[in-house]
C-alpha cells in the first residue's frame, strides 16, 4: 500500500530528520465543523503541534493519493468543497481508485497513519455505539478499527449524541484500552464528565507513552483511547447540551437519516441550536488535544526501541 502514500514536504523532512509526526483527520474539517473556522482550525492545531515541538500531518485522499501532510490550498480545498467525500475503512479504496476527493474518518486516519509510520493521531471526538443501536446496528467503524489498528487517538471522549456506556463496553471487548489525563473520569466531548469512568489516569505524557509502548512491545495489537476533557473555560452546560441532543437525535428519527450521514447531521444540529456555542467548544478541545498529543509524540519519540506494530 506505500505505493498510495504521498508525504507534504514538511513531512518528509521531518521523516528524514527523524523527527516525530503527529496525525490530524480530515472529515473534522470537512464534515464537522463550517467553511471557513474548519479552515482556520486545520492551520492553527497544525502550528500548536509545531510549537510543541512535533510535526503535524493532516490526512486526505487527494488525486489517487493518500496524502500525509497538506499545504495551505489543500487544506482550503477540502474546507470549503462540498464534493469532499467522508471516507471511512469502507470508502478507502472507491475514493483512491476514482481519484475522488476523500476526508478520512477516525477509522481511516487511523489506517493511513499506521501505514505512514505514524503512532499519534489527534482529534475531537471518536465515533461510537449510537443510542438505539440495539435495533439500528449503528456502529461507528472507528471502533473496530481502535480493535486493530496500532495507533493511539487522543480526543475528548465521545458525545453524548452516542451510547457513551455502550461505547465503552464495546473498547472493552475489544481489548482497546481507555485512558484519561488530568481526571478520572472519561469525558463527554462538551462536557468534562459523562458519568463513566476511564481505565486508567495517566496524566504525564511519558507515562501515557511508557503505556502504549508496552502494550506494543506485549504485541498486543491495537490502538489506545487518550481521552483528555475539554478546558474547563470552553465546557458547555450539561442540561443545555442533553436538551438539544435530544431535539437533534429526534429530529435524525423523523428524517430518516441513516448510514454515514448521522454523524455530521446530528453535529450540524447541535451547532445550529447552540447558535454556534458548540463550534467554540469544539475547537478549543482539539486545540487542547492536539498540545497533549505532541507531548505525547514527543514522549513515544523517546522511548528506546518502540516499534509501532
Ligand atoms: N465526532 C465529532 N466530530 C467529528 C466526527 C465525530 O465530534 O467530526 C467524525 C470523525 O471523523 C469520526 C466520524 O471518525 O465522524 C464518525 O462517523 P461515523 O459515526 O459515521 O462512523
Ligand atoms: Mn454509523
Amino acid at each position: 500500500m506505500q505505493q498510495f502514500l504521498l508525504f507534504s514536504p514538511e513531512v518528509a523532512a521531518a521523516r528524514l530528520a527523524g523527527k516525530p509526526v503527529v496525525a490530524l483527520e480530515s472529515t473534522i474539517i470537512s464534515h464537522g465543523m463550517p467553511y471557513p473556522q474548519n479552515v482556520t482550525m486545520a492551520r492553527e492545531v497544525e502550528q500548536l503541534i509545531r510549537d510543541a515541538g512535533a510535526v503535524p500531518a493532516t490526512i486526505a485522499i487527494i488525486d489517487g493519493k493518500i496524502c500525509i501532510g497538506l499545504s495551505d490550498a489543500q487544506l482550503e480545498l477540502l474546507g470549503e468543497s462540498p464534493e469532499a467525500m467522508k471516507v471511512s475503512r469502507r470508502d478507502l479504496p472507491y475514493v483512491i481508485a476514482q481519484r475522488r476527493l476523500g476526508a478520512t474518518t477516525v477509522a481511516a486516519t487511523m489506517i493511513c497513519a499506521q501505514l505512514a509510520g505514524i503512532a499519534v493521531f489527534v482529534t475531537g471526538g471518536i465515533g461510537g455505539v449510537h443510542r438505539g443501536a440495539a435495533t439500528s446496528f449503528d456502529i461507528s467503524a472507528d471502533l473496530q478499527e481502535l480493535a486493530q489498528t496500532s495507533v493511539a487517538v487522543v480526543c475528548a471522549g465521545v458525545k453524548s449524541i452516542l451510547d457513551i456506556g455502550l461505547t465503552l463496553e464495546y473498547l472493552e471487548t475489544q481489548g482497546v484500552p481507555v485512558i484519561s489525563v488530568g481526571q478520572p473520569g472519561f469525558p463527554a466531548f462538551f462536557t468534562r464528565e459523562s458519568g463513566y469512568q476511564a481505565d486508567f489516569q495517566l496524566d504525564e505524557a511519558h507515562e501515557q507513552a511508557a503505556f502504549i509502548g508496552t502494550k506494543w512491545a506485549l504485541g498486543l495489537r491495537g490502538g489506545v483511547v487518550v481521552s483528555n476533557p475539554v478546558p474547563a473555560a470552553y465546557a458547555m452546560d450539561k442540561g443545555e447540551i442533553d436538551r438539544i441532543t435530544e431535539q437533534a437525535l429526534a429530529e435524525a428519527d423523523a428524517r430518516g437519516v441513516s448510514g454515514k450521514a448521522v454523524t455530521p447531521f446530528l453535529l450540524d444540529r447541535i451547532k445550529q441550536l447552540t447558535a454556534g456555542r458548540s463550534l467554540v467548544t469544539n475547537i478549543a478541545l482539539v486545540k487542547h488535544n492536539a498540545v497533549v498529543g505532541a507531548r505525547l509524540a514527543l514522549a513515544l519519540h523517546e522511548l528506546p526501541g518502540l516499534k509501532p506494530i
